[in-house]
């Protein structure tokens, strides 16, 4: 009996660690780099191609970024910005914007926009013999976070994975097996597409055996006029079963092996964003040797227990897989036409696998417009941080699918610009605090780039608080809050000493600030004064800084001045026809469909527009989505996603999910030709177009938000579920105040729910459906309940 009951838990605990529950299959290797699947840790990233005859990986390195230490901001700024704002509140737009391009934004004199995020090279492995193959299938498996190739030539199967382990070891390691000994022969290489790289070779010893390595020095592209210093040493190295092995003019060759790994890495000079004295090789011949010490299966064992540590905290379940024998680039195809709930929750499992793989705590950089993939020289963007909505959303999924740890690399950036932004701060507006515009790069710039009518906006830095803020709010940690509150006072301290009395109106505002990144009807240019959205952001600002005193103690005498400026904000303003108004005149058009809705930060990822404590806002605000459409730019979908669950519509949300998950073709944009609409590549990357990675996030967050929302002191559960996820199951969401939910629901009801509370205290949970469970009052609120908790408290609500 013993042995049965023994026999069955082995059988079932093999079944549960094969079953496949997300992955992005195919049967083709991919043609394109939108085709080809992402893997990385953060450090080290790759896009795995999957060619039998020559398998070809697209590598980067976070720390690769055009250029050196480096700030701008423009001298003649503080002198030039009063004549600014008069001609702004004067109604002289054009000649305000004139003025701020020739004398303020840093570019007039001849400074550069920032560097672009740059790739190391590519990795190939060419195999003699496997250009003709059979029984070819690739995948991305998110459970395990590695990428498969298999295929038989000559009735040989052969099989690589290939994964960029977490868990300390910066390589990226690629296991090449056969199903005959003997059979693994091939050439490995590295080039790059960065000018006067130099091949060379040594030997390197790990423990006490000596391995012959490949390496590729090269040095980061000038831009703008600044010359580009980060130096960077690719590494490579095989071990081998079996075979011979040999290495000459940097290129690696095994023959006849029975198995084979390939480690490759990169090393830079760059310590942090100030200080480029590091020491590439070294730093390359550390990574590689610590990682050939381990060994494949040892890394690959710490590599999946790291990643699992992350992702298993959140399962979604919403039904069986039907597709699975349809390549994933078919299903995203078809989405609009068939109902495929799987590929949905595999969309979403991606969103979190894509954070996991480009935000680990210990790194230097967070995920930027590209999370650590891309293979241009000069991307579009140049793949930095835009902080007027994109760096802030691929960190919204962070908190609520229970990634906390993962914003690590996001507070590091934010602790760095509030350094840089002191100089920005004080050089360019004459005030105390720091100030963020709507870029920064690997060397945390402040000032504002590229026009005027885009750049010269700053309230970049009050929204990235936002997100220190957060943290606390989940997590309830007081220490972070206590080590972050003096970034958010000195943030708030930049507007105190910024903000302007509005000439006819009267209230305190943003000047020059604007809704990014377009104007008012009948506007020349996006520069204004007390647009919604800055209005918005300094509200919460404020409001967040004077809350986290009380709850550190602290008194700073800057406290009563914000206070005090807090009542002269401008209110939001309901226009001319119903919508929100986005500018502090009405000047909404209802045509307008612009990407960016700005006004509706204050309902996501704000909450100082809801359905309870401000019902007609609310209401507002959903006149003015309603006008702006569906179809857009790909992030600008993820934020409907997001915004009709706030306005707790799931149909609509679901509909915005549809269009995201629209495939983009991969073919040539000829300029103007097409009219640019986002949509999902087939690798489930995010189109602007091009592949931007916010839209991922965007809708993971969205998909979250959907099935859960928290605030107003309220857990909302199910709030826009959309009828076609009739049946389902998600384990692991997290709620502000620091609860986890897990829901079931049936036919569209609630069957169970459980809420396990972290650290104990009252939660309120608003739901349409009767609920009952032990501990659970019901209040005088239809719909609303109440459950006290204790910290470790599991509650199950039926
Ligand atoms: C903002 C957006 C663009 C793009 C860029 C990276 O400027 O308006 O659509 O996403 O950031």
């Amino acid at each position: 009996m013993k042995r049965i009951f023994l026999t069955l838990t082995l059988l079932s605990a093999t079944l549960v660690m094969t079953a496949r529950e997300h992955r992005l299959w195919y049967n083709q290797p991919a043609q394109t780099w939108t085709q080809a699947l992402p893997i990385g840790n953060g450090v080290m990233g790759g896009m795995v191609f999957g060619t039998p005859a020559v398998e070809h990986i697209q590598i980067n390195e976070e720390t690769i970024w055009a250029g050196q230490p480096n700030q701008v901001v423009n001298p003649n700024a503080k002198a030039a910005l009063p004549e600014v704002r008069k001609l702004i509140f004067e109604g002289k737009y054009k000649e305000a914007q004139d003025l701020a391009n020739a004398k303020v934004m840093p570019n007039a004199i001849g400074q550069n926009m920032g560097m672009p995020y740059q790739p190391f090279g590519d990795l190939y492995i060419a195999m003699p013999g496997h250009a003709v193959y059979q029984n070819y299938e690739r995948w991305l498996d998110l459970d395990e976070a590695k990428s498969v190739v298999r295929y038989s030539v000559d009735g040989v199967q052969y099989e690589r994975e290939t994964i960029a382990p977490l868990g300390g070891h910066q390589v990226i390691a690629i296991r090449l097996t056969a199903s005959e000994k003997g059979k693994i022969t091939f050439t490995a290489n590295m080039t790059s597409p960065h000018e006067n790289v130099l091949m060379g070779s040594e030997k390197l010893k790990v423990k006490s055996e000596e391995f012959a390595t490949a390496t590729l020095l090269g040095v980061s592209s000038k831009h703008e006029g600044l010359k580009g210093k980060v130096r960077f040493m690719g590494r490579m190295a095989v071990q081998t079963k079996g075979g011979k092995v040999s290495q000459s003019n940097g290129i690696i060759s095994v023959e006849g092996a029975n198995e084979a790994t390939l480690y490759m890495t990169v090393g830079t000079n760059v310590k942090n964003y100030k200080d480029i004295t590091g020491d590439e090789a070294q730093q390359s011949r550390e990574r590689l040797s610590g990682a050939m010490a381990l060994g494949y299966e040892a890394l690959n064992a710490l590599h999946t227990e790291t990643y699992k540590k992350y992702y298993d905290r959140v399962k979604l379940d919403l039904g069986e897989d039907q597709f699975e024998k349809v390549p994933m680039n078919k299903r995203i195809e078809q989405f609009g036409k068939v109902t495929d709930n799987h590929l949905v929750a595999t969309y979403f499992q991606f969103g979190r696998y894509l954070l996991i793989s480009s935000s680990q705590p210990d790194n230097m950089n967070p995920a930027n417009l590209q999370g650590i993939w891309n293979d241009k020289m000069f991307p579009s963007w140049d793949s930095k941080y835009t902080t007027n909505i994109n760096l802030e959303m691929n960190y919204w999924p962070s908190e609520v699918t229970n990634l906390t740890e993962l914003n690590e690399p996001l507070f590091k950036l934010i602790r760095e610009i509030s350094e840089t932004g002191k100089q920005t701060a004080r050089d360019m507006y004459g005030a105390e605090g720091w100030v963020l515009h709507h870029n920064t790069d690997q060397w945390r710039i402040t000032g504002p780039v590229d026009r005027a009518q885009t750049g010269l906006w700053p309230t970049g830095s009050a929204w990235l608080c936002r997100h220190l803020w957060e943290h606390y709010l989940y997590t309830g940690d007081k220490d972070f809050l206590r080590q972050y509150y003096p970034i958010m006072l000195d943030a708030a301290r930049f507007y105190s000493q910024t903000l302007q009395k509005h000439p006819t109106k009267g209230w305190l505002v943003v000047c020059p600030g604007e809704s990014p990144e377009h104007g008012g009807k009948g506007r020349p240019t996006p520069l204004d004064a007390g647009v919604t959205m800055d209005n918005q952001i300094v509200t919460e600002l404020y409001t967040n800084v004077l809350e986290a005193a009380k709850i550190i103690g602290n008194n700073d005498a800057l406290l009563t001045t914000i206070a005090e400026q807090l009542k002269q904000l401008p209110p939001m303003q309901i226009g001319r026809w119903g919508q929100l108004q986005e500018w502090i005149d009405d000047l909404d058009d209802p045509k307008d469909d612009h990407r960016h809705f700005s006004h509706l930060y204050g309902l996501y990822p704000s909450y100082q527009i809801s359905p309870n404590r401000t019902p007609d806002l609310w209401k507002a605000a959903k006149v003015s989505l309603e006008a702006r459409g569906d179809v857009s730019t790909g992030w600008s979908m993820g934020w409907k996603v997001c915004s009709w669950a706030r306005l707790l519509d799931g149909e609509h949300a679901y509909k915005l999910i549809k269009d995201q998950l629209t495939l983009t073709a991969d073919t040539f944009l000829i300029f103007g030709a097409t009219k640019q609409r986002g949509g999902t590549y087939p690798n489930m990357f995010d189109a602007h177009p091009p592949f931007q990675i916010d839209g991922n996030f965007g809708c993971t967050a969205g998909i979250a938000e959907m099935l859960m929302q928290s605030y107003d002191g309220f857990i909302y559960l199910l709030p826009a579920l959309p009828a076609v996820w009739k049946d389902g199951s998600v384990k692991g969401l997290v709620a502000r105040g620091g609860f986890e939910i897990d829901i079931d629901w049936k036919d569209g009801a609630i069957t169970q729910a459980v809420i396990h509370s972290r650290k104990g205290g009252d939660c309120r949970i608003r739901c349409d459906k009767p609920l009952k469970g032990k501990g659970l009052k019901k209040t005088k609120e239809a719909g609303v309940y109440l459950l006290s908790t204790k910290p470790g408290g599991h509650y199950q609500l039926r």
